[in-house]
């Protein structure tokens, strides 16, 4: 375990960041946050960011030399590897691939219900929907006990898929009905994410306003 000073460069929006953020306080690790404005970046952070993108983490070296680490899941797994707390990986080899392959499976999911979301006319908001709606069948078919994917332990996968499962209390409770209706145990799951003490502290107060203020300036059908 190290106890290396760590910041966190984020958006208060971004799905991506949230997995980092749910990681540390899962771990109970003290850190900085900085958020950047993405749409106007500053010279700093393009500096600091091969892609431009949020999250990244600054690490800060015993030589005053920070490390910087971009990429939300390379983030995670520097977390999972370096930082004391609970585990958010299987110590079992076949069940750590596993939880990996449904990591991949929620960075997916999330992209198609993001589009749904932000989706500007019905034929996209549809087939997005559609897409999204079979993703959390082939959940329905994996999920157990509940109520977190592995059971009653919280995982790297829980923390990949509560970012994308919070929209879903965001928006326009019918919609949310329709597309969860007939699956019991992801309706499960969604609603123990929501009430995980990380995942609720990962985003500010302010969250669900700047969503929705998000869907308005997007002109997204759902925010009207
Ligand atoms: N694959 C990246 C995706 C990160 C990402 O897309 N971040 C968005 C915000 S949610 C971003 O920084 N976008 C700025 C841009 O694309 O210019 C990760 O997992 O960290």
């Amino acid at each position: 375990m190290t106890t290396t000073k760590l910041t966190l460069i984020s958006h208060p929006l971004c799905p991506f960041v949230q997995r980092a953020a749910i990681v540390l306080l899962e771990k109970g690790v003290a850190l900085e946050r900085i958020d950047v404005d993405l749409a106007d970046k500053p010279d700093w952070f393009l500096a600091l960011s091969p892609t431009g993108k949020v999250p990244l983490l600054k690490v800060e070296q015993a030589d005053d030399r920070d490390a910087i680490l971009f990429e939300s899941m390379v983030i995670c797994e520097y977390l999972e590897e370096t930082q004391g707390g609970r585990k958010l990986y299987s110590e079992d080899a076949l069940s750590r691939a596993r939880q990996r392959a449904w990591v991949e499976y929620g960075t997916a999911t999330l992209a198609e219900s993001w589009q749904f979301l932000n989706a500007k006319d019905y034929t996209t908001a549809d087939a997005k929907r559609a897409a999204f709606r079979g993703r959390l069948e082939r959940l329905e078919e994996v999920l157990e006990q509940g109520p977190y994917f592995a059971g009653s332990t919280f995982s790297m996968v829980d923390a990949v898929f509560a970012p994308l499962l919070r929209y879903f209390d965001l928006i326009d409770p019918t919609v949310t009905q329709m597309i969860f209706q007939g699956l019991p145990r992801v309706t499960r799951w969604r609603e123990a994410l929501a009430l995980r003490e990380s995942v609720v502290a990962a985003v500010g107060r302010d969250y669900g306003h700047r969503f929705k203020q998000h869907l308005v300036e997007h002109q997204a059908l759902l925010a009207e």
